[in-house]
Parts: C-alpha cells; sequence; structure tokens
C-alpha cells in the first residue's frame, strides 16, 4: 500500500449514512423504521446502499440470493484475489432501530472512502457485503443470505422458501430487482469482520466499550401446532376440555423453567402465538406459536429441545390434545477465529479503549461465513440493552470508535500482506 496519508475515517457521513437508511420504512406512528427482507421498503433500502457504493466507484454485484457486494479492488487489482471481507445485513424486523445490522455494513463504507480519501489502493481488495434476509421473519431461516453463501443451504432452496404471508423468496428477489446472476459464494474471503451493536446489557453494565466476540451461541427455532376441540367456554366442565390454549401456555411455562433451571446460560422465547377461533366465549381448537431456544453450548441446547419434546408429549396425552412440531432453524454454537479476536482486542488496547471478550447472543452473518474463512466480530454497547426496538441506541462517540477499530483491523490485516 502506497504511503500517503494514512486512510481516515470520516465519521460526519457515517454518522449521516446511518441516519438516512434509518429513515428509510420509517414508521411515524409505531416508531423506528420497517425493512422486512425483500419488501419495496427494503428495496428501496438496497437502492440507496448501491448507490452510496457507486459513489466509491467500487465494484458493485449482487449474487443470486439478492446478497450485495462493493468491492474496492486493490492496487494490483488481481480480480482473482481473496479480498478481505466486512459486513452484516440492512434488512430489519418490525419497528427496529436504525442500526442492527446496518451499523456493520456503513462502517464497512466508511473503511472504503477512507481509502479513496486518501488517494489510497489496499494491497488485498476490500468487499463490504449487506446480506440477504438475516432477520429471517419473512422466510426461514434467518442469516439466510450468508447461509447460502456459506453453502449451508442450496441457492435453489431458498428461492424457493414461501415466506409467513406466502410469497415465494425467488418472485419476491425478481420483483425487488435484485436477482443477481453471480453464484453465491463464488468470492471466498480471505477474512471476515463484522462490527456490530451488542443488542445486549453486557457492555453498558460493565462500562465498556468494545466488545471482542470469540463465540456466538446455537439457535433452535421451531413452531409447535396444538390441535385440540372448540368448545363453549360457558357449559365445558374444565375435566372434559381439550384446550389448545391452555396448552400453550403451559409450554410457555415450561420454557422459563427450562430458562431459569439452566443457571440463566439457555434463552427461551415463544415469541409468535395465534389461537382459532380465537373468540372469547370458545375454547380455543387449535393454538400455533413459536418456540427460540439458544444457548452457548451445544450439548445443553440439546437439553432443552429434549427437555420440551417431553413435555409436550406429556401435556398431550393429559390434555389429550395431538401436538405437531415443525423445526424451522437449528444452527449449533459457533467460535470465531482465535486471530481475529486477537487482533481486535490489539486494536482496542492500542486505542486504550476498554474491552472484554464476550459471547453473541443474537445470531449475525459471521457465524454463517466463519464456515468458509477466518471471522469474527466487533461490538459496541446498547443503550439499556435494547434492541428490536425503535429505542435502540448506542452514543455517536461509541459508534465512531467502534467504526475506528475497524479501520484499524482492517490496515493491520493488509499491512502484513
Ligand atoms: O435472531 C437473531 O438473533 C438475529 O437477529 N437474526
Ligand atoms: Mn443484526
Ligand atoms: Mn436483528
Amino acid at each position: 500500500m502506497n504511503k500517503s496519508a494514512a486512510p481516515r475515517l470520516n465519521g460526519v457521513l457515517l454518522l449521516e449514512q446511518i441516519r438516512v437508511l434509518g429513515e428509510i420504512g420509517a414508521d411515524s406512528v409505531n416508531g423506528g423504521r420497517t425493512r422486512i427482507a425483500l419488501t419495496d421498503a427494503e428495496k428501496a433500502g438496497r437502492d440507496q446502499l448501491v448507490a452510496w457504493m457507486h459513489e466509491l466507484d467500487l465494484d458493485v454485484c449482487i449474487d443470486r440470493i439478492g446478497n450485495i457486494f462493493g468491492t474496492l479492488r486493490s492496487a494490483s487489482n488481481q480480480g482473482d484475489q481473496a479480498p478481505l471481507m466486512m459486513g452484516s445485513h440492512i434488512d430489519t424486523v418490525t419497528n427496529a432501530g436504525a442500526l442492527d445490522g446496518c451499523y456493520g455494513v456503513l462502517a464497512g463504507l466508511a473503511v472504503l472512502r477512507a481509502f479513496r480519501d486518501a488517494g489510497m489502493l489496499p494491497a488485498r481488495s476490500i468487499t463490504v457485503g449487506a446480506f440477504t434476509n438475516e432477520e429471517g421473519v419473512r422466510y426461514q431461516p434467518d442469516m439466510m443470505g450468508s447461509l447460502v453463501y456459506a453453502g449451508g443451504l442450496s441457492v435453489e432452496e431458498a428461492l424457493a422458501t414461501v415466506g409467513t404471508d406466502g410469497t415465494r423468496l425467488g418472485e419476491e428477489l425478481r420483483r425487488i430487482g435484485f436477482a443477481g446472476d453471480l453464484q453465491p459464494g463464488a468470492v471466498i474471503p480471505h477474512e471476515y469482520l463484522e462490527l456490530h451493536i451488542e443488542q445486549g446489557p453486557i457492555l453498558e453494565a460493565e462500562d465498556t466499550l468494545i466488545g471482542v466476540v470469540e463465540n456466538l451461541q446455537g439457535i433452535s427455532w421451531q413452531q409447535v401446532v396444538v390441535q385440540g376441540n372448540a368448545n363453549h367456554a360457558g357449559t365445558t366442565p374444565t375435566r372434559l376440555r381439550h384446550d389448545a390454549g391452555y396448552v400453550a401456555g403451559a409450554v410457555v411455562a415450561e420454557l422459563r423453567a427450562i430458562a431459569r433451571e439452566s443457571g440463566g446460560t439457555t434463552l427461551a422465547t415463544a415469541g409468535c402465538m395465534s389461537f382459532e377461533p380465537n373468540l372469547i366465549n370458545v375454547i380455543a381448537r387449535r393454538a400455533t406459536f413459536t418456540v427460540d431456544l439458544r444457548d452457548p453450548d451445544e450439548a445443553r441446547l440439546v437439553a432443552a429441545e429434549q427437555r420440551l419434546s417431553q413435555f409436550l408429549a406429556t401435556i398431550a396425552k393429559e390434555e389429550g390434545v395431538q401436538i405437531g412440531t415443525e423445526l424451522l432453524v437449528r444452527f449449533q454454537p459457533v467460535t470465531f477465529d482465535v486471530g481475529l479476536a486477537e487482533e481486535i482486542e490489539a486494536s482496542a488496547k492500542r486505542f486504550g479503549f476498554s474491552h472484554r471478550r464476550m459471547t453473541s447472543g443474537a445470531g449475525h452473518d459471521a457465524q454463517m461465513i466463519a464456515r468458509i474463512a477466518p471471522a469474527a466480530m466487533i461490538f459496541v454497547p446498547s443503550r439499556g440493552g435494547i434492541s428490536h426496538n425503535p429505542r435502540e441506541h448506542t452514543d455517536e462517540e461509541q459508534l465512531l470508535k467502534g467504526a475506528e477499530v475497524l479501520l484499524d483491523v482492517v490496515l493491520q490485516r493488509l499491512n502484513r500482506t
């Protein structure tokens, strides 16, 4: 790398782009923004990101699952080089914060802009990726774009996925104009770095700025359907009921017991639930709900799944209902690259930033890319540990310092090339 002025972040522009992207899909009634994967709002976010990539004169390409990549070619411009990759996602949950995913993608762009502003080209190509459908709330599994990229799901299977709204993923991808032709995973990164907000309470509680993320917990998502009998709420004695609503409630209570008795390592959530016929004076004939189980240890996660399965079998017999389950997502815990984690830690030390090693509670694209390349993550604090919520917030100074660490680790990696 030629040695003119070292690349420096334009922090003002990074914060401005976070604000502008955060306006896309803004929900003035319920707050935050909603850019569910492959909706018109997300298309608008994608279009804005691609426009910013072109402003930086990056090589922009879209793969067959709609992953977006912007690459700053190296000085030698050998297209066959394995690039250093940074990335995350720009799709959101409903009424989301402005930082989840977007911060990592836009900080990656800020790193490339630092090279451009310094009139420098990197010793090795650098790519910023925005992966399709990280949240997985419309089409499952989550982290879908990076999972396909890493070879964990065929692109054909992913394109055929039917969403919670009955749409087909491949058709929506074509409709929004992001059905690219690049084969996912065609370019395997030399390494992958993802800067992300913690989305949890630890860094703030410990007044620590940088999270050196060394591993990520396992995730198990399933849908449960309880089939009972509808009956009159006023004339049916309790002993004669086959009440899907009661069973769903009992399962949710058992989920809390599983989490509590794990000593805090297992997390259990029933995030979606619906009853049929959903009438005040009718015993529910059917309850449909989801279960999200997580634990950093695979054996404990399996034990939680087995305990739930046992509970379902027992209560089905006791209450005279049928219970069906469908596994939607199952990802084992992931350990990130030790060397990269050490370099992130060394960078935080160089800056004199407080830092600590930690596990990621949330799923991230990095856990998928870790299947094909050395990967690691950098966290910055979330105020009140809040995320997937319009109140998601990280102080500007913390956002900029996190981006400084990202740039510094990139420079260290490239200078060693
Ligand atoms: O579910 C997750 O942890 C991520 O936000 N998709
Ligand atoms: Mn995220
Ligand atoms: Mn998220």
